[in-house]
């Protein structure tokens, strides 16, 4: 049942798990590493913002048509970004879809999560990435000061670099980024259109943040490129993302690393890096490898962290043991200190034993 959302072998990702599956993980209290905040903008958002751009840089049929495939490359996935970076120039939207992306995350019971986005500067718009950064704090300000929950989401940020980025620019985010540790940024992260740039351009900059307490996440084997994924894996990131495409000498370098993976699968299927949800490189780690799952991109890949966790125990048959296992282990993979990572798992166990 459901859309075709699988990719080019396999069953989607809705024929594969049952309705008590997916309230089994909804009810399971969840962390979230890895989410790109314009990545993750709701799609009624997204249809609002553009109808309201009559006459203006975006064709309503071309974000349609990009927002509708069930498949999709990444290359078509990198234009579909475009395509939203051009509705998302104004502080007020910036504020509203960061506001909006917290609101379902509480919502799918996220109790801890790690938002990432690239500070933008667009002088044509009046951004700066410091002003940028001040709309997103604006909209986790807003969503707390409405909030009624009594057990409320955590929330820290992730500072991205676009891979489009000059060494220049990449060093402006890792200085914003110590700028605004107190502020609850926490890390770097390296991501964007993996055919795009050199490893070495960034390095620097993710050296400078590690060197100011910060920690760093890079995207690394989205696409086939193993002297990159080498050398990334030789500087130790604090975790990785994706990871997909990797050799029997690379998958060795990986596990002996021991550093947790962020695993996308609905993301990986779409955009075809993997062949399908049962042939996930999920697998091949879990138990053994530190991993977590996430979303990536919650909005353009139609998805929530639940709906993840309900095609993992259906892809890779596994137990609510396993799954409540899974999600508590996440704690330990933040990048919280780890007084606060105790502190986290102790109030993810409260949440399982008063709901078994
Ligand atoms: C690599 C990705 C990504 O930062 O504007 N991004 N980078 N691989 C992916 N796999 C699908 N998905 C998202 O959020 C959107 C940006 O996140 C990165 C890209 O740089 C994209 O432009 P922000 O909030």
């Amino acid at each position: 049942a459901g859309e075709a959302r699988a990719g080019t072998a396999g069953p989607a990702a809705e024929e594969l798990f049952s309705e008590a599956q997916l309230a089994f993980c909804r009810a399971l209290p969840k962390i979230e590493l890895h989410a790109h905040l314009n990545g993750s903008i709701r799609d009624s958002t997204i249809r609002e913002l553009s109808a309201g751009l009559e006459g203006g840089s975006v064709s309503l049929p071309e974000l349609q048509q990009l927002a509708q495939q069930a498949s999709r490359t990444l290359g078509e996935c990198f234009k579909l970004f475009d395509v939203i970076h051009r509705i998302t120039t104004d502080h007020a939207v910036i504020t509203r879809i960061t506001r909006e992306v917290i609101e379902d995350m509480a919502a799918d019971n996220v109790v801890y999560a790690e938002l990432r986005t690239t500070p933008k500067a667009r002088p044509e718009h009046g951004m700066t990435k410091e002003n940028y950064m001040d709309a997103v704090f604006k909209g986790i300000a807003e969503y707390y000061a409405a909030s009624r929950r009594t057990q409320d989401i955590q929330l820290r940020l992730l500072l991205s670099i676009d891979r489009r980025q000059s060494a220049e620019e990449a060093m402006d985010t890792a200085r914003l980024a110590v700028l605004l540790k107190e502020e609850g940024v926490c890390g770097l992260d390296l991501s964007g259109n993996p055919s795009v740039g050199q490893w070495e351009t960034w390095r620097p900059a993710l050296d400078h943040a590690r060197r100011h307490g910060l920690r760093v996440t890079v995207h690394a084997g989205e696409v086939w490129n193993p002297g990159e994924t080498a050398a990334i894996l030789a500087w130790r990131p604090d975790r990785l993302g994706h990871m997909c495409c990797l050799d029997a000498a690379l998958e060795r370098q990986l596990l002996e690393s021991n550093v947790p993976l962020e695993l996308c699968l609905s993301s990986n299927v779409i955009t075809r890096s993997v062949p399908s949800y049962r042939d996930h490189h999920f697998s091949s780690f879990f138990p053994d490898h530190p991993v977590v799952l996430c979303t990536d991109d919650s909005g353009v890949f139609a998805t929530s962290l639940s709906r993840e966790y309900a095609i993992a125990a259906a892809a890779f048959n596994l137990s609510e043991e396993q799954l409540r296992k899974l999600a508590l282990a996440a704690a330990g993979y933040t990048f919280l200190e780890p007084g606060e990572q105790a502190a986290l798992r102790e109030r993810m166990e409260e949440a399982l034993f008063v709901e078994s």
